[in-house]
């Protein structure tokens, strides 16, 4: 047959063997405007800087689309072991400054742009964030990303795409008012669906034991809702290396025989609202950086991260490896990012028992030898526990895994500590009681080979208080990795003068190994070094004075000179933002005394947002913005003091507020704060730290020497013996200062006209069960903020200061916690890309 052999020998056309995008500026205008004017349909009549931000992001977009695809190729070549960090949050910020620094073409398209009357910076700041997290523990992950990437390590992020993210937050009359964040609703061109890669995932219904011919008990989960986990990609560029990583977010969309079944019945309402509860999993980002107090909803969502990634692995394994499981441990790693993934450990015991058919033994040596897991938090009301009988309705086969893991880890420990029936009942992965309760941090550590804390002082609290049990259990599983933040984000890109400097001092090396910064050190000492670097803080300030004027978020003459004094980060009781405002009702006293001589003017800059059912929270936000009322128009106060609220912190602010700050505020109650990276931030943009031994506080201070950081408070040691006999009303009645600070508040002087209204904030410093003993450093905090004051004094030694904090910021790069993450926990191999 003639046509036949013609079809046969028809060469293949590679469609994926594109012309290279060029890269120089005639290439950027060309393309945008291809993009602006026929795909968006705009002229420059076009008032919004939305569709020139849109065109330019897909400008970008286009030249790391073929990179995303060979490192993809690189991969599959290699067939190497690859790595999976599963997460509920992945808090990305804005993708199109960082895009275009990693791909080393700012310069070029700011041209570009500057071309076509744009100007770069107004596109920039118009990309709405992705806030998709709550903090710290969502952040981490976003820099983790950025740092494989650059490390060219072939890891895969794994979350929700949530169609509401971390709600955006106004102050009105002083108090914080939540607004959804449909960050969507204008689409995202970043992401890319990939409706051929989706999963199903079941909830509800019940489970069968059938015997099969062999005796073999087989388990099946059958009459279960089932809803439909569609991935969306976006690209994760390496820096200037050419490696596009991915990361993969999974939506929730209502299955058509769902919906089938229901029509069929001729239920047409029931139907809609089925596909309702269907796709509400991905609707919403909870916003509680503490506990969700065994909501089902949120249950549903971790189970469909966990459910949707890991089936997405295994389809991959089984595509090249047919049913063969052998090597898939060695193939394979999982970072759970909390336990919010953990349900993982069941489904992948699931997957590999009741789906590929493995024994249980076999699936439990390859489930513990995958899974690894990252505690961010000691607080009791942070560990997560769901009750058996919401896992029983939900998820009934998982939690028949559970029991059956539990038995199997029981056995284990009773044959360690035989007889040992208390120490038996504190390790079960299951809480007896009243309702019994599934321990999610439990079944993390029995199931995986690696738990890890994220700081010194977190990794050994864990191992002597929270996970001792399991600590003399199994030592080897424990180990630290302390945390770190991307200095691309964290300093290349969000500071660019001091970046400038910095690399025109020692070369740029710094972006990449960012330990040379040590070579800043000796440039302390040059007076002339010391000017430029005051001179781009003093421009870095005065940028931001101008953004927040600009923004209409204040009014206020803010004075250039004083002290730019930032606590920026969640708003938590143990964070003690409280103690800040003390501080501040302090200065205000003295100013009112008189007491000002040698007077050092400070602008004290709080941002944060609070959980929306977290009251004391909610009420430190009232209390901050009604003292700023009273102190900053207050005649006598001038410029020697400010005091103002941030509203709506996010990665975007942060980006601004990083450059401009001197001192950065890191008080929480010592042994409460699991790591902190803002601190890490802060530093590296030189900022001094005020704070307690706590989290990697220590390991700054221990970077940068005692001299170069103002420490207070009590350790976590004094705190805890302390508690007992704590008596905070003798420590005000020795202390005048404090004395009158009280005196003031408690008269009602921040709440003129809504008497009452701190007096919970009040007494819950004053009580002697304060968790977070406030009032137990207050003394110390004062003593070390005067410090601060007579440092400041003398600005030579301030700026050395400064220089010496950023120079020896280098250990809380995340490329080194990557590295540390790498070599000890996943094992896998840097894929330079194959020259194409
Ligand atoms: C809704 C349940 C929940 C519970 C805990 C959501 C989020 C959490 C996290 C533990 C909150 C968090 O972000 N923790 C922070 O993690 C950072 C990264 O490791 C650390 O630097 C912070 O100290 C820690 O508070």
């Amino acid at each position: 047959m003639p046509t036949n052999k013609y079809v046969k020998s028809k060469p293949k056309l590679s469609i994926t063997n594109l012309p290279n995008k060029g890269i120089k500026k005639v290439d950027f205008i060309d393309d945008f405007k291809q993009y602006y004017v026929h795909l968006l349909g705009r002229d420059e009549n076009c008032r919004s800087p939305f569709y020139a931000s849109s065109a330019l992001s897909l400008v970008i977009r286009d030249r790391l689309m073929e990179h995303w695809n060979i490192t993809h190729q690189t991969y599959s070549k290699n067939d190497c072991r690859r790595g999976y960090y599963l997460s509920m949050e992945f808090l990305m910020g804005r993708t199109l400054s960082n895009a275009m620094l990693n791909l080393g073409v700012t310069d070029t398209v700011t041209k570009a742009m500057y071309d076509l009357g744009i100007e770069l910076e107004e596109l920039i700041s118009s990309e709405q964030d992705a806030g998709l997290g709550n903090g710290g523990l969502g952040r981490l992950a976003a820099c983790f990303l950025d740092s494989c990437a650059t490390l060219q390590l072939p890891i895969l992020g794994y979350g929700l795409r949530y169609e509401y993210g971390m709600f955006t937050q106004t102050i009105v009359n002083g108090e914080q008012v939540e607004k959804p964040d449909h960050w969507l609703r204008h689409g995202n061109v970043w992401e890319i669906e990939r409706l051929e890669y989706s999963h199903t995932i079941k909830f509800g219904g019940h489970t069968e034991t059938t015997t099969d011919d062999d005796g073999h008990s087989k388990h099946t989960w059958i009459e279960t809702s089932n809803v439909l986990a569609v991935p969306f990609d976006t690209p994760i560029p390496g820096y200037q290396n050419g490696t596009v990583n991915t990361l993969r977010l999974w939506k929730s969309v209502a299955t058509e025989e769902f919906n089938l079944d229901e029509f069929n019945a001729g239920d047409y309402a029931e139907a809609v609202a089925a596909k309702n509860t269907a796709e509400n999993i991905t609707m919403v980002l909870y916003p509680n950086d503490a506990n969700e107090n065994g909501k089902e909803l949120r249950l549903r969502q971790q189970y469909f991260l966990a459910s949707a990634s890991l089936q997405d692995v295994l389809a991959h394994w089984t595509g090249i490896h047919g049913n063969n499981f052998t090597r898939f441990a060695e193939k394979n790693c999982f970072q759970l990012n909390d336990t919010h993934p953990s349900i993982a450990i069941a489904e992948l015991m699931r997957l590999l028992v009741d789906i590929h058919h493995l024994s249980w033994n076999e699936a439990w040596i390859i489930t513990k030898n995958t899974m690894a897991y990252t505690n961010h938090t000691l607080l009791p009301e942070a560990l997560e526990r769901w009750s058996v009988k919401l896992m029983q309705r939900l998820l009934p086969r998982l939690m028949e895994i559970i029991f059956e893991i539990n038995a199997q880890f029981m056995t284990d420990v009773s044959s360690h500590w035989p007889g040992d029936g208390e120490r038996l009942r504190k390790m079960s992965i299951i809480e007896e009681g009243h309702e019994q309760q599934v321990r999610m941090a439990h079944l993390a550590i029995v199931g995986s080979f690696s738990v890890n804390g994220v700081a010194q002082l977190h990794t050994q609290l864990l191992q002597q208080g929270l996970f001792s049990d399991f600590y003399a259990f199994w030592p080897h599983k424990f180990n630290n990795k302390t945390n770190g933040v991307t200095p691309r984000r964290w300093l290349a890109a969000c500071n660019p003068e001091l970046a400038s400097l910095i690399s025109a001092t020692i070369g740029d090396g710094w972006i990449t190994d960012l330990s040379q910064l040590k070579k800043l050190e000796p440039y302390a000492e040059d007076a002339q070094f010391r000017k430029q670097w005051r001179a781009i803080k003093q421009a870095a300030k005065q940028s931001l004075i101008d953004y927040k004027k600009a923004n209409h978020e204040t009014e206020l003459h803010l004075n250039v000179d004083a002290i730019f004094d930032m606590q920026v980060k969640r708003i938590h009781e143990y964070k003690r933002q409280l103690l800040n405002v003390l501080h501040v009702i302090h200065l205000y006293n003295r100013i009112k005394k008189g007491d000002t001589e040698n007077w050092v003017a400070r602008c004290v800059l709080i941002g944060g947002k609070a959980a929306p059912g977290y009251r004391m929270a909610k009420k430190v936000i009232k209390l901050i913005n009604n003292v700023a009322q009273i102190i900053n128009s207050d005649p006598d106060v001038g410029d020697k003091l400010a005091l103002l609220f941030l509203s709506d912190y996010r990665v975007s602010a942060m980006e601004k507020i990083c450059p401009g700050a001197d001192l950065s505020e890191q008080i929480s109650t010592a042994g409460k704060e699991a790591s902190g990276t803002g601190n890490m931030k802060l530093m590296m943009n030189g900022a001094i730290t005020i704070g307690t031994l706590d989290g990697a506080n220590i390991e700054i201070r221990e970077e940068v020497g005692e001299k170069n950081f103002f420490l207070f408070g009590l350790t976590e040691e004094q705190i805890e013996s302390r508690r007992k006999h704590y008596n905070p009303l003798a420590i005000i009645d020795h202390d005048n200062d404090l004395k009158d600070v009280l005196h003031l508040l408690e008269s009602g002087h921040f709440n003129q006209f809504e008497p009452g209204l701190f007096d919970d904030v009040i007494s819950s410093i004053k009580n002697p069960h304060d968790p977070w003993m406030t009032i137990a450093d207050f003394r110390s905090y004062i003593d070390a903020q005067k410090r601060v004051e007579e440092a400041y004094l003398d600005q030579e030694r301030w700026t050395k200061m400064s220089i010496i904090n950023c120079a020896n910021s280098g250990k809380f790069s995340t490329d080194r916690t990557i590295n540390e993450y790498n070599n000890e926990i996943w094992k896998l191999k840097p894929q330079p890309l194959n020259p194409q």
